[in-house]
């Protein structure tokens, strides 16, 4: 792939805003990533720095084989070897992003909670089928109680999942009867959400869990916890209250902003402020009080996870992934960015400086040092959203004539959640993955992938995503995304029907026939649990043997960054599944702690990392797994005489 140095990104109107930011002498991440290469010894894992003895460098050995004496000496002061010190901070980072997610879906439960006693007025229940399946699950009576009584339940149960101290995590009971059995055998059957975060904090203290092997496997355990816990609980309850994503087409790409209107830009990941921006940037007052101050409208638009939801809900058109955040104040044409949490970099205040936009937190936990700080609450959703949108409307004026707007904007659909994608498969009266199932024995669909995760200015931005779900669908793989590598396809008009052109003809005919891209968007990154629910449906269908390892399915995230990725990689892999990671990988300082996440828990989980930087290489490490699967099942024969057939076909045309 092409070599950062090279070239910075993929997206035209990427590039044409880092010229003009060079122009207007702003700088950007993608400025700040050239200037400062990354530490070395932090990079793989082999920096110490959770006491005050340290930090201590323990590097990888140097040449192939290292006497015991000379290994002796690669140690921090408290004798802690290179993998003790990798597989901690592995597990440090998992415990950051499980916290981060947890802390997401506990925000939501709470605000379930609050929406079911009519203290958050402006939400409601949307989607009472969801809530009834989820006292179901739950086991909550419903009986001839009203939603909100049995909303009230429900909300407490899911909360009390994150204060738990004993017992399983109650999700986990949605997962094949085999995956549950694994997890209770090898001890990594979370308990609750807080407390698996923190004994990863207390094991990789100075001086406790000191086995490498020992701290990997607690990993599991913590990354369960977000997967079928902490995330698992956000999605839910998020579409409960804000609906069930479904099929909806909108707009993506920094093009999205308007010239002559007020554009506010929504950024972060926890809904429920963006929810009331919806409805407050439609406001006739509001849009009549632009009027006055010269403006043709309001227009909002999405960035990040927060995007991602809008999108999935209200078809709210998104105006860049991660790495474009600066660049859209860049444009000079944005009134405000209003930020929640996550994934916000510091760097937006002063982009902001060189420009009249305002950066605006609402977060009680994520305030910026220049930003305008403009609390949300929850209570009073609607009268805090109508504040934001005002104060945007009001810096209208202040425009400062440098606008440039790229001009690109793709189409794109979005809206596939797990209900969606069962409806659209097997219709509104036998919703079902048969389907799917079927198509994928027959071999016209040889698997399916994940690719999800965020941008890295490490790496070309987007460049890596679109090698390697072209390479996916090309080879018949059916791919489902999250987060920013979502966008990266949408921009790159991957997520429209008419993409069924660069699939391969087994998928392409699948495609055709139901009406739906060959790249699906599943959401935002908490949505990654959307995955775990949709792999199991495809065990509980029958015919793919009975654990999500035995799927013909692999993951990936190709240009990760954030601590949140480690631990859904961990999540995906200890639930049995493939999973490819690109740019960089924070244990290759240690070949021990390496080789135990890229070998030894497949013989664990049935599921196992793996690092490759190189895209189309990745992707076809996914497509070995895949086939390897299909063989295992004994599938691997109906493909081969699909392409038999297909290659018939062209003869027979050509006669
Ligand atoms: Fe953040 Fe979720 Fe990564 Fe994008 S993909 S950079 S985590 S916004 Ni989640």
């Amino acid at each position: 792939m092409p070599d950062k140095e090279d070239i910075k990104s993929v997206d035209p109107a990427t590039l044409e805003m880092l010229e003009k930011a060079a122009q207007d002498g702003c700088s950007t991440a993608f400025d700040r990533a050239a200037r400062m290469s990354p530490c070395p010894i932090g990079a793989t894992g082999n920096c110490c720095s959770i006491c005050g003895m340290g930090p201590c460098r323990v590097p990888l050995a140097k040449g192939k084989e290292e006497t015991a004496e000379e290994k002796k000496k690669r140690r921090g002061v408290c004798g802690a070897t290179a993998e003790t010190i990798a597989a901690r901070n592995f597990v440090r980072m998992i415990a950051a992003g499980t916290a981060a997610h947890g802390d997401h879906g506990r925000v939501m439960a709470k605000l379930f909670l609050d929406v079911a006693q009519g203290k958050a007025p402006g939400y409601q229940i949307k989607d009472e089928q969801k809530l009834l399946q989820l006292a179901l699950d739950l086991g909550v009576t419903i009986g001839d109680r009203s939603n909100e009584e049995i909303a009230v339940d429900c909300a407490k149960l899911l909360m009390a999942e994150f204060g738990k101290q004993e017992g399983e995590l109650l999700f986990l009971k949605r997962a094949p009867i085999k995956r549950q059995e694994l997890w209770r055998k090898l001890g990594i059957a979370p308990r609750g959400v807080d407390i698996e975060v923190t004994e990863a904090m207390h094991r990789t203290h100075m001086g406790t869990d000191q086995d490498y092997k020992d701290l990997l496997n607690f990993g599991s355990k913590v990354s369960l916890a977000d997967g079928w816990g902490g995330s698992m609980v956000g999605t839910e309850v998020q579409d409960i209250i804000f609906g069930t994503p479904a099929p909806v087409l909108s707009q993506i790409n920094l093009g999205v902003l308007k010239e002559d209107e007020v554009n506010v830009i929504i950024h972060g990941h926890e809904p429920q402020l963006a929810e009331m921006m919806a409805i407050a940037s439609r406001d006739p007052e509001l849009i009549a009080y632009a009027k006055t101050k010269g403006a043709k409208g309001i227009n909002l638009a999405g960035m990040c996870c927060t995007a991602n939801e809008m999108l999935m809900r209200h078809g709210v058109p998104i105006a860049g992934n991660f790495l474009q955040q600066e660049l859209a104040i860049v444009t000079g044409a944005l009134e405000a960015i209003v930020v929640d949490v996550q994934c916000i970099m510091q760097g937006l205040a002063d982009t902001a400086n060189c420009y009249h936009t305002k950066v605006i937190t609402t977060d009680p936990r994520a305030k910026i040092q220049g930003a305008v700080h403009m609390p949300f609450d929850e209570h009073h959703g609607l009268e805090s959203a109508t504040a934001i949108i005002r104060a945007a409307v009001d810096n209208y004026p202040n425009r400062r004539g440098n606008v440039r707007i790229p001009s690109q904007k793709t189409d794109m659909i979005a809206g596939f959640s797990h209900e969606t994608i069962n409806y659209l498969l097997g219709g509104m009266f036998r919703a079902s993955y048969r389907p799917l199932n079927d198509n994928i024995i027959n071999g016209r669909i040889r698997g399916v992938a994940g690719v999800v995760g965020c941008n890295n200015p490490r790496t070309t931005h987007d460049a890596a995503d679109l090698i390697m779900v072209k390479e996916l669908i090309k080879n018949d793989v059916l791919v489902l995304q999250t987060g920013c590598m979502a966008m990266a396809s949408a921009k790159a008009g991957l997520m429209v029907p008419e993409a069924a052109e660069f699939a391969g003809e087994g998928l392409r005919s699948v495609c055709e026939a139901v009406g739906i891209p060959p790249v699906l968007h599943v959401g935002a990154c908490i949505d990654n649990s959307r995955i775990l629910i949709a792999a199991t449906a495809m065990v509980k269908e029958g015919g793919l043997g009975d654990d999500i390892s035995d799927l013909p399915v692999a993951g990936a995230a190709p240009e990760w960054m954030a601590e949140k990725a480690i631990a859904i990689g961990q999540y995906f892999v200890a639930s049995g599944v493939y999973t490819v990671f690109g740019t960089t990988f924070p244990t290759l300082g240690s070949k021990e702690a390496s080789e135990f996440l890229f070998k030894d828990m497949e013989q664990m989980y049935g599921g196992m990392w793996a690092f490759e930087n190189d895209p189309l290489k990745a992707a076809h490490l996914m497509i070995d797994h895949i086939d390897k699967k299909r063989k295992a099942l004994g599938i691997d024969k109906s493909r081969e005489r699909i392409l038999y057939d297909m290659a018939m076909r062209r003869d027979l045309e050509a006669v």
